[in-house]
């Protein structure tokens, strides 16, 4: 059964092609501080939040940070949880992700039994998603104890794809790590995305319009960015990046 958040998403993947997320650290702001780019960045045209980040926070701040940012979006806000901590009532859905690259069984499949109950209590949509750590993948790679499929090994990367859509998961991940020096290279996003048939989300390093034009050239379908509107002006920077994505998907049809 696809909830409403998935829906949502797969028929504005559908009309547009290719889709923009911001993604809120909530270890990295306030509550006060994440509504505001929450609102701001639903004014330059971002298709919804993503609220996560790698390493700590506690619930009560994530709370906080969810129920504030609820208050002043229509968009969907989705967690994108890196362990059971991640898991907020006040959410609209959740990234039910497995990183498919880890060594750990707990990042596999013992973070999502712990926290299925969780999900199921606070009646949040999940939807199930591949995770796939690539590059060097930053603080993700190492709190995940992933073996990153480096840049230069597409093929690697589109092999754990399949098997994740064999396995069922509805999207997949690849994921340079935020902050990545250098965002997933376009041989890995198109070599991924012939593949698969299931929506692929791109993100870590994603900061020019570049960028953003070789990712959906090469077939992205959702393109995450945290970083780049931390010190920016975030309607104008995620305005530019929904832009863009508008643009060189017009260009690929
Ligand atoms: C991290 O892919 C996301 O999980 C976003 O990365 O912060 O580098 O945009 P950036």
């Amino acid at each position: 059964m696809r909830g409403k958040v998935e829906q949502y998403l797969l028929k504005k993947i559908q009309n547009d092609g290719a889709i923009h997320l911001t993604l809120i650290d909530p270890e990295e702001t306030t509550a006060a501080s994440a509504s505001s780019i929450a609102r701001k960045a639903e004014e330059g045209g971002t298709a919804g939040i993503m609220v996560g980040g790698s390493t700590f926070t506690s619930t009560s701040h994530l709370d906080n940070v969810v129920k504030t940012i609820k208050r002043v979006v229509k968009i969907p806000v989705i967690l994108f949880p890196n362990n059971v901590t991640g898991i907020s009532r006040y959410a609209d859905a959740i990234w039910f992700m497995s990183l498919l690259n880890s060594t750990d069984p707990y990042f596999l499949v013992g973070a999502q039994i712990l926290g299925a109950p969780l999900v199921k209590r606070f009646g949040l949509e999940a939807i199930p998603m591949a995770y796939i750590i690539v590059g060097e993948g930053e603080t993700a790679g190492v709190i995940g104890k992933a073996t990153p499929i480096p840049y230069t090994k597409p093929e690697l990367a589109a092999v754990h794809a399949l098997a994740a859509q064999y396995l069922g998961m509805r999207f997949v991940y690849l994921e340079g790590g935020s902050g990545a020096k250098e965002p997933v290279p376009a041989t890995m996003i198109n070599m991924v995305k012939k593949m698969i048939d299931v929506p692929l989300i791109v993100g870590g390093g994603i900061r020019k319009k570049e960028h953003v034009e070789s990712a959906v050239s090469a077939g992205a379908n959702i393109i995450v960015t945290g970083n780049v509107i931390e010190n920016a002006n975030v309607k104008a920077k995620v305005s530019e990046l929904v832009h863009t994505i508008i643009q060189t998907t017009g260009k690929c049809k």
